[in-house]
C-alpha cells in the first residue's frame, strides 16, 4: 500500500496532495557537524511520502503503512506523544514554538528508506510533514530555515542530541548534486555528482548489523567533542584548524580525547578536498580520502562495528576507489566508490565476505543523487 491508498483507507476521502522528503547518504563529514564543520551529503531516490490533508485546526492525526494504529493529538508537550508518531507531533510542537499557526491535519505515511540503517529515515519523516505542513497552512519560512525546526523536533521533542546534518540534507538537496554545508552559518553549495557521466557508481552496502548503544554512544561522542573545545578555549572544534592540529593535541591531557579531536579535524580538512577535487572533475581521487575517513572513524572515534569494516576492507580488495562507513555509526551503512560495472562483483564478494565471518547477509543497491522534500 502506498500513502495515498493509506490515506483513503483511514480517512475515507482524497489527500489534498502527496509530499515527499528523502533519505540520505553522507559522502563524507561525519560527527562534523555538532562540531560547527562541514559536510557533503547527497540525497537518496528513497523517499518518505506523507498523503496530506485538512481537518479542523489544533487537530492532528497521523497513520501509517508500518503501523497497525492511527496515532490522534492536539498540542503537546514533549514526551506526551511517543514511538515514530513522535516524529511528526514534534514537528507540529517545534512550528509552534517558533510562532507559527500549524494547520490541523490528517496524514498517512509510507516510507522507502530502510529504518535504522543510518540513511536519515527520521530526518526523512520529520521533512516530509513539516513540508506539507508549511504548504498545507501557507507558512512563511524560508527553506534555509526548515532544518533547524525539524532538527529541534528529534532534539528536543524526541530526545536525540543529533546534529543539522540529516534534515538539512532532506530539506536542501537537489537531485544531481551532493550538498556542501557550512554547519555554522547554514551557508550551501551545490556542487554537481553525476557519478554516471565518469562510468562511476556509489555502491550502498547495508550492513544490516544491529544497532547497539546508539544513543548513549552518540551523546558521549558529542560531550567530549564539547569538553575538549572548552578545555583548548575555541568555540567548537570547526575553530581548530589542521595546522593547528599537533599543537591543541598536546593540550589535552586524556588520550581518548585527542582521538576525538583528531578525528573532527581532520574530517573536516577531508571535506574540504572533497569538495576541491568534485569541483575540479577529479572524482576518482575523492576514494582516499573517503577511506582515511573510514579508518579515522575506526581509531579514532571509534563508531565503526566488524561488519562496517569488513564490509569497508572487501570493497577496497575487489578494487572500490574508497569505502567508508557512513551516518552516525555503531552498524549501519558503507558506501563504496566503484566503477559502474563493479556492483555485482563487489556485492558479492561483501556478501561471501560475510557468510565467511557468520553474520547477518548485507543488502547492497547503487545510488544517485536525488532531489529534497517538496511536493509531488
Ligand atoms: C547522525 C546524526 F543525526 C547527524 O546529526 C550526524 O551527527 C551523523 O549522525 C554523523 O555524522 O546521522
Amino acid at each position: 500500500m502506498n500513502a495515498r491508498d493509506a490515506f483513503v483507507k483511514e480517512f475515507g476521502t482524497e489527500p489534498a496532495g502527496l509530499w515527499a522528503a528523502p533519505g540520505r547518504v553522507n559522502l563524507i563529514g561525519e560527527h562534523t557537524d555538532y562540531n560547527d564543520g562541514f559536510v557533503l551529503p547527497f540525497a537518496l531516490p528513497q523517499r518518505t511520502v506523507a498523503a496530506v490533508g485538512p481537518a479542523p485546526a489544533g487537530e492532528w492525526t497521523v497513520c501509517s503503512t508500518f503501523a497497525d494504529e492511527a496515532v490522534s493529538f492536539g498540542l503537546t508537550q514533549p514526551g506526551e506523544v511517543t514511538g515514530w508518531a513522535a516524529y511528526v507531533a514534534g514537528v507540529v510542537w517545534s512550528l509552534h514554538e517558533n510562532g507559527f499557526e500549524v494547520p490541523g491535519a490528517r496524514i498517512a505515511i509510507d516510507s522507502e528508506v530502510p529504518l535504522g540503517s543510518g540513511l536519515s529515515s527520521s530526518a526523512a519523516l520529520e521533512s516530509s510533514v513539516l513540508t506539507a505542513l508549511i504548504d498545507l497552512g501557507g507558512l512563511d519560512l524560508p527553506v534555509e530555515r526548515r532544518p533547524v525546526i525539524a532538527q529541534r523536533a528529534e532534539n528536543d521533542y524526541v530526545g536525540a542530541p543529533t546534529g543539522i546534518l540529516d534534515q538539512s540534507a532532506s530539506i536542501r538537496c537537489r537531485e544531481g548534486h551532493a550538498l556542501f554545508l557550512d554547519c555554522r552559518s547554514y551557508e550551501v553549495e551545490q556542487i554537481p555528482f553525476d557519478l554516471a557521466a565518469e562510468g562511476l557508481a556509489i555502491l550502498v552496502i547495508n550492513s544490516n548489523a544491529p544497532h547497539q548503544h546508539v544513543d548513549g554512544e552518540y551523546g558521549a561522542r558529542r560531550k567530549s567533542c564539547e569538553q575538549a573545545a572548552a578545555i583548548l578555549g575555541v568555540p567548537a572544534l570547526r575553530d581548530i584548524t589542521g595546522a593547528e592540529l599537533e599543537g591543541a593535541l598536546a593540550r589535552l591531557d586524556d588520550e581518548v580525547m585527542r582521538r576525538r579531536v583528531r578525528h573532527i579535524v581532520t574530517e573536516d580538512d577531508r571535506v574540504l578536498e572533497t569538495v576541491q577535487l568534485l569541483k575540479a572533475g577529479q572524482v576518482r581521487e575523492i576514494g582516499s580520502l573517503l577511506t582515511a575517513s573510514h579508518a579515522s572513524m575506526r581509531d579514532d572515534f571509534e563508531i565503526t562495528v566488524p561488519q562496517v569494516d569488513i564490509a569497508v576492507e572487501t570493497a577496497l580488495e575487489v578494487g572500490a576507489y574508497g569505502a567508508r562507513m557512513t551516518g552516525g555509526g555503531f552498524g549501519g551503512c558503507v558506501l563504496a566508490l566503484i566503477d559502474a560495472d563493479k556492483a555485482d562483483v563487489v556485492t558479492a564478494a561483501v556478501e561471501q565476505a560475510y557468510a565467511e565471518a557468520g553474520f547477518t547477509p548485507p543488502t547492497a543497491w547503487t545510488v544517485t543523487a536525488g532531489a529534497g522534500a517538496g511536493k509531488l
